[in-house]
């Protein structure tokens, strides 16, 4: 029998491989293989003397300093023409492929040396889109640099009735945040377009086929006239995609221990924590209104929460005073009910102490939590027996 050597160097890589696959939970192995070995195939040769290369690398992940209004070296020059992005504005300025683009962004070296896209606004318009970039989840773990990046990187799209702003199928352009207008969510099936949702007047879009290099997921069409806030494809990449590997390794060991989402695969639980928003919230303040329409679910990170619902008297009148029926702490969730039965919010949550959460968006929860609604469904069924048993069974329902 001939001897099979194993070349030297193989063990390793494979190694590499297989944790750099466990940490990302890439949704394409053999694309991310490619992209894994070309990385080091380029970290190979750019070890090999390339002092320019060298001294970016030693940049890499510090700071996002190196800005297209920063003079360049004239050392520097020659790689500027590569290394130059332009702002991308319309729908129609496509990408021709995306199938070469890395998906770490931890070492999307180049990121740095991009430049920075800035669309200058009037004082009015940065206002608007402050307020309209207030809640958007996807921002709510940058450093104030860099939102302040992403603020000067939109771009005003008015949009008319009809409008497609994006096609199921298509190449990611932009990343979109509503300032306002209503946008039906469209999604084959079977070869049909089904309406599974809609925006109305807040949120955000857009955000998957940028950060996985997939075709666009679903159709967005405006409903009405609209206003929207683009964010081209590589400052989103450079913003918020490296953003969501530092996201990763955050909460990576925190939502390993919910328990609700213990059924998930572990490439499924870092997709939610893609899109989680943190929230940090101070002794008693008021996260949920009963009675409130509902467009987000919570996972309490720290702290503890109290879930209070106005007193029924015998008759079915309501006073106004709350009754504490729960209390949520550290890996708990809230809020899905009213998500779920598609109804106002059946209590009020307060938080009792600084309580950090982690918020997810109705579509978000949609998209991902079905493999967990059935834990969330049996969890429901308990709170009517507890509804009985503190307010006995003449009060409303709850579902
Ligand atoms: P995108 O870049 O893929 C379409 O472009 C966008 O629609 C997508 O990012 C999301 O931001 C948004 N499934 C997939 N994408 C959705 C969904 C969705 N809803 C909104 N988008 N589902 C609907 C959940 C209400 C699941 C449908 C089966
Ligand atoms: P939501 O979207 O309706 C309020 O917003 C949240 O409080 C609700 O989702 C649940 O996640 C959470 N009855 C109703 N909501 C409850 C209850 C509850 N407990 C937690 N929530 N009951 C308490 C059961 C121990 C029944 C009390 C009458």
């Amino acid at each position: 029998m001939s001897k099979v050597e194993i070349p030297a160097g193989l063990k390793e890589l494979l190694q590499g491989y297989t944790v750099e696959v466990l940490r990302r939970g890439p949704p394409d192995l053999v694309e991310f293989a490619v992209q894994h070995f070309t990385r080091i195939l380029e970290g190979q040769r750019n070890n090999q003397g390339d002092k320019k290369r060298s001294k970016k690398s030693e940049r890499r992940g510090v700071s996002f300093e190196t800005k297209s209004n920063t003079p360049k070296k004239v050392e520097e020059e020659e790689e500027e023409e590569e290394d130059t992005v332009k702002p991308t504005t319309g729908k129609y300025n496509r990408r021709v492929s995306v199938c070469a683009e890395a998906y770490n962004p931890d070492d999307d070296e180049d990121d740095d040396a991009e430049p920075r896209v800035v669309h200058p606004k009037t004082d009015v318009q940065r206002r608007r889109l402050q307020d309209a970039c207030r809640d958007i989840l996807l921002f709510k773990t940058l450093e104030q640099e860099q939102f302040s990046e992403v603020l000067d990187g939109m771009f005003e799209v008015l949009v008319k009735p009809q409008e497609h702003i994006i096609d199921q199928g298509d190449d990611g352009d932009n990343f979109y945040v509503i300032e306002k207008g209503v946008y039906d969510i469209l999604v084959q099936k079977d070869g049909v377009s089904v309406c599974v949702g809609k925006y109305d007047n807040k949120g955000s879009f857009g955000e998957l086929a940028l950060m996985y290099n997939t075709p666009r997921a679903a159709t967005i069409i405006a409903t009405q006239e609209g206003a929207l806030w683009g964010l081209d494809r590589a400052t989103f990449h450079r913003l918020i995609v490296r953003n969501n590997a530092k996201k990763r390794r955050m909460y990576e060991a925190f939502i390993e221990c919910v328990p609700l989402l213990k059924s998930l695969e572990l490439s499924e639980r870092m997709k939610i924590v893609d899109v989680v928003g943190a929230r940090a919230f101070k002794d008693g303040e008021l996260l949920i209104t009963q009675g409130d329409a509902a467009d987000c679910f919570y996972i309490v990170e720290s702290g503890a929460v109290k879930i209070m619902i106005k007193n029924k008297t015998k008759a079915g009148q309501q006073d106004n005073t709350e009754v504490e029926v729960a209390r949520c702490s550290r890996g708990q969730y809230f809020g899905e009910l009213a998500l779920v039965t598609n109804k106002p919010r059946a209590a009020s949550v307060y938080a009792d102490g600084e309580t950090k959460c982690l918020v997810i968006d109705i579509q978000a929860f949609e998209r991902l939590l079905g493999p967990c609604m059935d834990i969330m469904k049996r969890n429901i069924s308990q709170y009517e027996e507890q509804r009985v048993a503190i307010f006995g069974s003449s009060v409303d329902q709850l579902h």
